[in-house]
């Protein structure tokens, strides 16, 4: 079982094996954590999404998947993209918001990347709530059959940190 930490940081600053990317079906970059990712990473990323789009994505990645690329001039060695999905008031996505969190952590364990950093995936542009998105983010890393080490949960504001925190300790 990995160790969880909660983290406030920008993930792209962070030292780890791989920084997990909210990405779009289409790994074509984007706003958010997504494009910070891409401006610090550089040209080398987009260069990397475009391959995987040319050969093995040619249809882009399914919601709840994953995938590695370079993590170009980051800290970090990789970038896991993974898609969540866009939050609907009347249809329960959280199979498919979970399936971001174990498939991200089946692709480090296939790299041998052994600490990984998530953002708080669908928590921006696809609205989740805060609350949800967090509790479920905990949820599925705790319950993960993974050989990673640490897992960041990196909190970009102080609702993503309350959400962490409240998640942790009611699952103690
Ligand atoms: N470091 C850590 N967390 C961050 C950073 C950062 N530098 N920047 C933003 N966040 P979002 P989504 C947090 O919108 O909802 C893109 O356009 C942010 O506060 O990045 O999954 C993609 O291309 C929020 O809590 O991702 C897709 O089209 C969390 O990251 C779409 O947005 C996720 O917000 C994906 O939307």
């Amino acid at each position: 079982m990995a160790t969880i930490r909660i983290v406030r940081s920008d993930i792209t600053t962070l030292d780890v094996d791989a920084v997990v990317n909210a990405a779009n079906r289409q790994l074509a970059g984007g706003g958010g954590v997504d494009g910070a990712i891409h401006r610090a990473a550089g040209p080398e990323l987009s260069t990397a999404c475009r391959k995987l789009r040319e050969t093995t994505l040619p249809d882009g990645l399914p919601t709840g998947d994953s995938v590695a690329t370079t993590a170009g001039n980051m800290p970090a060695r990789w970038v896991i993209h993974t898609v969540g999905p866009v939050w609907a008031k009347t249809i329960d996505k959280s199979d498919q918001l979970a399936s971001c969190y174990r498939t991200s952590l089946q692709v480090a364990d296939e790299i041998g990347a052994r600490s990984v950093a998530f953002p708080t995936i669908s928590a921006g542009v696809y609205g989740y709530p805060m609350d949800e998105a967090t509790r479920i983010a905990v949820e599925t890393c705790r319950q993960a059959d993974t050989k990673v080490d640490t897992i960041y949960l990196v909190a970009f504001n102080d609702e993503a940190e309350a959400g962490y925190r409240a998640a942790l300790e009611n699952q103690r």
